[in-house]
């Protein structure tokens, strides 16, 4: 029975809408989270959630002390915590290979040690990409091909996390997501970017000729399908979390365009990333025929309008960022 839960990063983007999730679905449940607060992390993420159901304790996931004490009073921990943006781990990988990889290596020692239930969030990016054309997809057979210091720090924890399985009986489980979208997403992110460009008057900015494909998932969706793979998944199994949603960037970039109003070619085209990746796509049979998950959110359009009301109506949240945030971006021509 799971009565109390450690939440590792639940003061990001993903991490606070899962902690939200739980607490508006899972009554019983209390949540302690563990969150730096690095530039990504914001206590504004749990503001008005229930003191008695949410506690925030500020902590590096690398502190073995503070996550020993703290593992020990839960009966799972998710771990969401982690270094997240591709762009930045081209720029320096130093805190992704320390945050992913030592920061999950502590946790899977604690969970071991305490033998405490443990479920690791990761990304379809741990199998690389796939051709633009054509229909494949990943699966939990895909052959991991990281393109990226991010993908590759996150691929090493997951490997970590599945030996720990096989050697030492870890009660763990693995999801891989697509990409998701939602409130309280980092404005460095290509959506958030594009609604907050238009905003704040600047031109949207499309990655080279904006061809390349994601797999969009509404943020609420992956929490449900971790939720599914935590209370219901098999130990030791790998789960692949997706909604069907591959578009072009360019289509999602001409989406948000019209839905607030812009005409349709209203951006400019900059630089790609170096090693970019072409196309990810997500095969989630197995999490729908194994554990009968379905998403809900499943109108993109409906999302992503949402998505900008939240936005246009949190300018508090971002207004302050902005600025550094584009600076970056504008030192690097992207
Ligand atoms: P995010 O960058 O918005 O949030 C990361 C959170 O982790 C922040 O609150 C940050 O303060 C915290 N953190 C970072 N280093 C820490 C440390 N050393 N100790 C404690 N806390 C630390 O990231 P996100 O987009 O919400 O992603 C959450 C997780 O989901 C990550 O593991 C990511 O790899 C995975 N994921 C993300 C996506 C996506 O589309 N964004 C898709 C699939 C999987
Ligand atoms: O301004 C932009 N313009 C643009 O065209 C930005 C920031 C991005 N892009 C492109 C690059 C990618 O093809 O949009 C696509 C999505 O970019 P990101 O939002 O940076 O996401 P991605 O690199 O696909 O990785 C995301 O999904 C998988 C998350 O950031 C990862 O944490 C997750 O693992």
């Amino acid at each position: 029975m799971i009565r109390h839960i450690l939440v590792t990063g639940g003061a990001g983007f993903i991490g606070s809408n899962f902690v939200r999730y739980v607490v508006r679905q899972q009554p019983e449940v209390h949540v302690t989270v563990l969150d730096k607060l690095t530039y990504a992390g914001n206590r504004a993420n749990l503001a008005g959630l229930p003191a008695e159901r949410v506690t925030l304790v500020v902590g590096d996931i690398c502190d073995a002390p503070l996550v020993q004490q703290l593992v020990q009073k839960v009966d799972a921990v998710v771990h969401y915590a982690a270094e997240s943006h591709n762009d930045n781990s081209l720029q320096d990988p130093t805190p992704f290979i320390q945050t992913n990889i030592m920061g999950s290596y502590t946790l899977i020692e604690a969970c071991r040690q305490y033998h405490v239930r443990y479920h690791h969030v990761s990304t379809g990016e741990v199998y690389g990409d796939l051709p633009l054309v054509g229909d494949a997809k990943f699966t939990p057979e895909t052959r991991y091909n990281p393109s990226s210091p991010y993908s590759a720090s996150k691929a090493s924890s997951d490997l970590l996390v599945r030996a720990w399985v096989r050697s030492f009986g870890l009660r763990a489980t693995i999801s891989n997501c697509s990409n998701n979208y939602g409130p309280y997403q980092h404005i460095e992110k290509f959506i958030p970017r594009q609604i907050t460009n238009i905003l704040s008057g600047r031109r949207p900015k499309l990655y080279g000729t904006g061809q390349n494909i994601r797999d969009w998932i509404h943020t609420d969706d992956h929490s449900s399908a971790v939720w599914t793979i935590l209370t219901r998944g098999r130990i030791g199994e790998t789960y692949l979390i997706g909604a069907d949603g591959q578009r072009t960037n360019q289509a999602v970039l001409e989406m948000i365009l019209t839905l607030m109003g812009q005409p349709k070619d209203a951006y400019d085209q900059v630089q790609d990333r170096p090693g970019r990746d072409l196309r990810y796509a997500i095969d989630a049979t197995k999490l729908r025929e194994e554990l009968g998950w379905q998403p809900q959110l499943t109108d993109f359009k409906v999302g992503l309008q949402q998505t900008i009301d939240w936005y246009r109506h949190h300018e508090e949240w971002w207004q302050a960022d902005k600025a550094k945030v584009e600076a970056r971006y504008a030192r690097n021509k992207q």
